[in-house]
């Protein structure tokens, strides 16, 4: 079968702990106490579309103080935020208000530390706030033990590889 071969970097953006180093860890070493060692993380993923393999090199990039930049040479942006802060939301919010009018690249929202929901400050009608002020999608999840990754992983890959035009799952 013919494929093609991609390359998509990941920003993880949010607030101080919520979680942006233990995501990335849980969604390329698939535990999340391991602390990233590089910059810059790989996930291979190897997709079918229209009847041609695509083979994705995921890259994730956990974003920096001063990160107009990276947020530029990003494919994808990932907001993460811990449901026991409400800072934490703010801070995403904050980050949406200021990106959105410049950026049309999509944007995705982790709501990280569900094994703490007994503990959440935000929750579902929050998230739903957010998603309709400013068309985003949000998933719950916990890096600590795993619900939702794999699904947030997946739907975020369809909604990419869905908006691929398709010539170019023709060449
Ligand atoms: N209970 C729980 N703890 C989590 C979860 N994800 C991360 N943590 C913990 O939250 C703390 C912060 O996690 P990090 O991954 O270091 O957060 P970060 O956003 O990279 O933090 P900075 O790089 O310092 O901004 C650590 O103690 C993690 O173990 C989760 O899903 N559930
Ligand atoms: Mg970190």
């Amino acid at each position: 079968m013919a494929f093609q071969r991609l390359t998509w970097k990941f920003l993880i953006a949010g607030s101080k702990g919520s979680g942006k180093s233990s995501l990335i860890s849980s969604l390329t070493y698939g535990d999340f106490s391991i602390t990233p060692t590089k910059p810059l993380l790989k996930r291979t993923i190897t997709k079918e579309f229209n009847g041609k393999k695509i083979i994705i090199d995921v890259l994730f990039q956990e974003a920096n103080g001063n990160y107009e930049k990276q947020v530029q040479s990003s494919t994808a942006i990932l907001l993460v935020l811990d449901i026991t802060e409400e800072k934490s939301y703010n801070f995403v919010k904050n980050i949406l208000s200021d990106i959105i009018p410049e950026r049309k690249g999509p944007i995705f929202i982790a709501a990280n530390k569900l094994d703490l929901k007994y503990e959440a400050a935000v929750w579902i009608d929050d998230m739903e706030a957010l998603k309709s002020e400013f068309g985003i999608e949000y998933f719950l999840v916990s890096c600590k033990d795993g619900q939702g990754i794999n699904e947030m992983m997946n739907g975020i890959i369809e909604r990419l590889a869905s908006k691929l035009p398709v010539n170019k799952l023709n060449e």
